[in-house]
């Protein structure tokens, strides 16, 4: 797995997942990881965690990290511990409960469009769901994307120090690199959607822009490094659910 790194990052090769949000606070911050799962021998490192054979507390899933002898799971949980070692979370406990709490609510919603196109069960395929999550994603994407969204349109609107271009303080925040990757996924997932209701979230889009515009971020998602959205992720795009919210509009 090559030479050993201050942080080595590990999650399911093939797609961005829960994981994106771990690599794009390594990536803007310019840290010094390794993406262990996706290079050579990695998956059998990971499962090695995954499957108790090695130190620390186990993992229930993957993203972990692990920086020497410290394992953590849970993407909010090693974002709290990864922020403020990357200068991603200003040190004021006010600010770093916010972060997690943002974070945290963030891991909410990637929960929520998972179950779009799983809502019965992960172990299942989309096609033996598919009645379901047609059933589903219209109500997520009238009901819940606005609710999330509009929260975060609130919280950007009410952080005077923020200048409207972050959710915490006066500065960037894995917060804003996380809000940057629900915008993008939630865009992939659900394009004719998202048209109509990024409308109403100003505040959000700008975040999103400005998020992208960063230059080590700029550089990373223009990388091979960043994972092609896919139909194996979290933000899947299939047009029959993204449709079907058009249908019961009008
Ligand atoms: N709440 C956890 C969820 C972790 C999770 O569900 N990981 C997925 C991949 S994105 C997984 O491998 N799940 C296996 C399982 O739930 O059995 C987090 O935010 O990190």
């Amino acid at each position: 797995v090559g030479r050993s790194r201050k942080y080595e990052l590990y999650y399911w090769p093939g797609i961005q997942g829960r994981g994106e949000f771990v690599r794009l606070a390594l990536e803007d911050a310019g840290a010094d990881y390794v993406d262990v799962a996706r290079e050579r021998g990695g998956m059998a490192a990971m499962m090695r965690f995954l499957d108790g054979k090695e130190g620390g507390l186990l993992p229930f899933a993957p993203p972990f990290l692990r920086s020497g002898r410290l394992v953590i799971a849970q993407t909010a949980n090693i974002l709290a511990w990864l922020g403020p070692r990357l200068s991603l979370v200003p040190s004021p406990e006010p600010d770093r409960i916010a972060a997690h709490q943002l974070q945290l609510t963030i891991a909410d919603l990637v929960a929520e469009v998972h179950d779009t196109h799983h809502p019965i069960a992960s172990s299942l395929y989309y096609d033996d769901q598919r009645r379901e999550a047609r059933s589903r994603a219209p109500l997520f994407i009238r009901e819940r994307i606005p609710k999330f969204l509009g929260y975060f349109e609130q919280v950007l609107q009410r952080n005077r120090r923020g200048r409207g271009l972050h959710l915490i303080g006066p500065s960037i925040t894995c917060a804003d690199l996380s809000l940057f990757q629900v915008v993008e996924g939630l865009r992939y997932a659900f394009p004719r959607a998202m048209t109509r209701i990024l409308r109403r979230h100003p505040r959000v889009v700008a975040v999103h822009d400005a998020v992208g515009k960063r230059p080590r971020l700029a550089e990373y998602l223009a990388s091979e490094r960043r994972i092609p959205f896919n139909e194996e992720g979290i933000f899947r795009h299939y047009p029959e659910l993204d449709a079907a919210s058009d249908k019961r509009r009008s």
